[in-house]
């Protein structure tokens, strides 16, 4: 439980509850909420509601309270979890992860920042330089990454349109030593296409010195050249103006409209003026051994336009993401003969979202969050599982809902709906979306959680069509088929990596290389979105899986980012989906505590006589019997291998009353002493 906090303010931890209900839940929640309390456990998990404004709790004084402490020591905390990932990683060598999870807009990018500042905060006491250059190094990529790869969403201002995991490793001091980050699927199209409302990515719009600076010196402290910086804004610019570029016919000639563009766009890929033009307005083809050069139509001209704008802004992320990982990564692995490098995984991604319109890009985001729920189900009742195994006590199984079912409908081998995806896009004859949704209404007609216009024709949901809808663990979701060829197949024409290989700007030159390849040596096809994305995602979890894993579940309040809104239905749902009231469950249905046998006598030796101020017994767990005994409490314990474990929150309160009876029975007992007047 945790300390210092009086009941005012709710329960610390659901898992103190009276009856464990969504109604008594939620009360708790909202309580803690309008308290401004807005971390709370279950168990090991911390909730987190996000408050929508400054809160003071996050300086340096508080970083002081938590650090070295145990959870339940102070209130809840996320500086809490990431002190017990960094213990864990530290005292017993372990690999540890925390996964933010939540939906859009739900507080998971700031819990991720706040918890690297904290690492940052409570290591390297001895002020190495070179550890303080690889802190500042890792904080400031935040800020890159940020710039680049967040856009304001109709759901939330700074979205994050990518997902990250950040290993940071540290050496046998526990200090950090470098990191390494990986990215997954930017939501490129935002380039050149925005929901009503919403932006591009923040890189574009930083032309008011202030933001141009700040991402231009970050990226200066992590170590990227003048030119460097140069280039990527080069390439920005080469985005926005490819997006006023139009085309035209004359007869039966493609031409581009404002060729005025085309001269601006040459000088920033340092480049020839007609090498530009002939790559937007033809392509080279092999027919046989004769290698001929065809026009585009308008249309296949835009289209390349866009794919570019695109690939562009797609390559200059992920060559950022790898430039940053160059210089930060740990040099000299095994130099380090102390002992094991150890690291601290941080997985913030993009929230499970539903839009007006839902296209490839939220399929696969929600997909994702798909697969980090079902991980959080195996682990939170692995865990628990082994903890009892381990101590030697009985286990009484719980249950969940599964949402394996809905990761197997998207990712199965044949059956799933990538595979129908990349199915349709193999297609010999005609490839549209519509032979896409034929194949998905044909292998997924009765599975309980798909469904379509064509199966459902009287379902006022699906509106067109081209809808369907997938029944995931956070709710329903209508997606339009509409461009999931396209994205999937992920086209370029090989003339512009060939245009951008041959630039004479070594930097961007530097991300093509595949543009070196003439047209007879490309054979390949190249995986499908869907594919790369998925295989990712499996290693993504398969990575988490095999590091012991620390959770942070995020909720969102109100839509309208109100500090002062709880929406209840709003709110329950998230719970609901979150699974939370049966991770309280399982928690209790076990032990709803459990503290290791010196650190239990450590809080409550003063209960007991036979304990109080040390005990002569012959270890400490036979004085922890004693005095559960003494006190009555036997019947509601379970004496593990190195824990004791406490049924009921109930037996906690009791044993916290009387601890705080006798702090005070000795504390007046010491006042007289020390007045003399014993
Ligand atoms: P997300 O990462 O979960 O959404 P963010 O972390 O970007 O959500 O949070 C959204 C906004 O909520 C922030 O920009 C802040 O204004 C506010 N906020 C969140 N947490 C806090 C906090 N602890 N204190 C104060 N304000 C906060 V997404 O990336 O869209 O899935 O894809
Ligand atoms: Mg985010």
């Amino acid at each position: 439980m945790a300390e210092h906090e009086s009941l005012e303010y709710g329960k610390a931890d659901f898992v103190l509850l009276d009856n464990v209900s969504m109604e008594e839940f939620m009360a708790n929640l909202k309580l803690r909420f309008e308290k401004g309390r807005i971390y709370s456990y279950i168990g090991e998990v911390v909730v987190s509601v996000n408050p929508y404004r400054a809160m003071n709790i996050y300086g340096r004084d508080t970083i002081e309270q938590y650090k070295g402490r145990e959870l339940y020591e102070r209130p809840p905390h996320l500086f809490a979890i990431a002190d017990a990932a960094y213990k864990a990683m530290k005292r017993r060598s372990k690999d540890t992860c925390i996964v933010i999870s939540g939906e859009s807009g739900a507080g998971k990018t700031e819990a991720s920042k706040y918890i690297m500042q904290y690492i940052a905060a409570i290591t390297n006491p001895n002020q190495r330089a070179e550890v303080e250059r690889v802190k500042n190094m890792l904080l400031k990529s935040n800020c890159v990454l940020e710039a680049f790869g967040n856009a304001k969403t109709n759901r939330n201002d700074n979205s994050s349109r990518f997902g990250k995991y950040m290993d940071i490793n540290f050496d046998f001091k526990g200090d950090p030593i470098g990191g390494h980050i990986n990215n997954y699927l930017l939501e490129k199209s935002r380039v050149i296409f925005q929901q009503e409302g919403e932006r591009s990515f923040h890189s574009f719009y930083q032309v008011d010195l202030a933001d141009f600076k700040a991402v231009a010196d970050a990226m200066k402290v992590i170590g990227f050249t003048g030119d460097e910086i140069q280039t990527v804004y080069k390439i920005v610019a080469t985005i926005l103006h490819l997006g006023n570029l139009t085309f035209g016919v004359d007869g039966d000639v493609t031409l581009i409209e404002n060729s005025k563009l085309v001269s601006v766009i040459k000088d920033l890929l340092s480049t020839k003026e007609e090498n530009v033009q002939k790559a937007l307005l033809y392509r080279t083809v092999a027919t046989g051994r004769d290698i001929i050069e065809k026009q585009h139509t308008e249309q296949e001209a835009s289209y390349g336009r866009d794919a570019l704008a695109k690939a562009m802004y797609e390559r200059l992320f992920c060559w950022i993401v790898g430039r940053i990982n160059d210089i930060i990564e740990v040099k000299n692995y095994n130099a380090n003969v102390h002992g094991k490098n150890t690291v601290i995984g941080v997985l913030d991604i993009y929230g499970f979202e539903i839009f007006q319109n839902n296209s490839f890009e939220q399929f696969c985001i929600n997909y994702c969050n798909e697969k980090l729920q079902q991980l959080f189900i195996q682990l939170v009742l692995k865990q628990e599982q082994e903890e009892y195994q381990r101590e030697g006590i009985p286990w009484k199984h719980i249950d969940y809902f599964n949402n394996q079912i809905i990761v197997d409908l998207v990712e199965q081998q044949h059956k799933g709906i990538f595979s129908v995806l990349d199915e349709a896009c193999m297609n010999v004859g005609k490839v549209t979306d519509e032979v896409f949704l034929q194949g998905l209404n044909g292998k997924l007609a009765k599975h309980a959680h798909y469904t379509s216009r064509k199966l459902s024709p009287t379902d006022k949901s699906l509106e067109f069509d081209r809808d369907f809808r997938i029944k995931h663990y956070a709710g329903d979701v209508v997606y339009s088929v509409v461009g999931f060829i396209d994205k999937n197949k992920d086209t370029l024409f090989q003339d512009f990596k060939r245009l951008l290989y041959n630039s004479s700007n070594p930097v961007l030159k530097g991300m093509w290389p595949e543009g070196k390849l003439s047209i007879t040596e490309v054979t390949k096809r190249p995986l499908t979105a869907a594919t790369l994305f998925k295989n990712s995602m499996i290693s993504l979890v398969e990575n988490l899986a095999c590091k012991e894993p620390y959770y942070v579940r995020c909720i969102k309040p109100n839509d309208v980012k109100s500090p002062l809104l709880f929406e209840q239905e709003r709110c329950r749902h998230q719970v609901e989906y979150l699974g939370l009231l049966e991770n309280v469950r399982v928690r209790r249905a076990g032990f709803a505590y459990r503290q290791t046998y010196p650190r239990f006598l450590q809080r409550y030796k003063m209960i007991s006589e036979f304990t109080w101020p040390n005990h002569d017994l012959a270890s400490d767990k036979a004085a922890v019997k004693s005095l559960l005994q003494v006190c009555g409490f036997d019947h509601d314990v379970a004496y593990g291998k190195t824990k004791v474990f406490i049924r009921t929150p109930r037996t906690l309160f009791c044993l916290e009353e009387q601890r705080a009876e006798m702090v005070q029975r000795i504390v007046l007992f010491l006042q007289k002493v020390w007045r003399g007047t014993i």
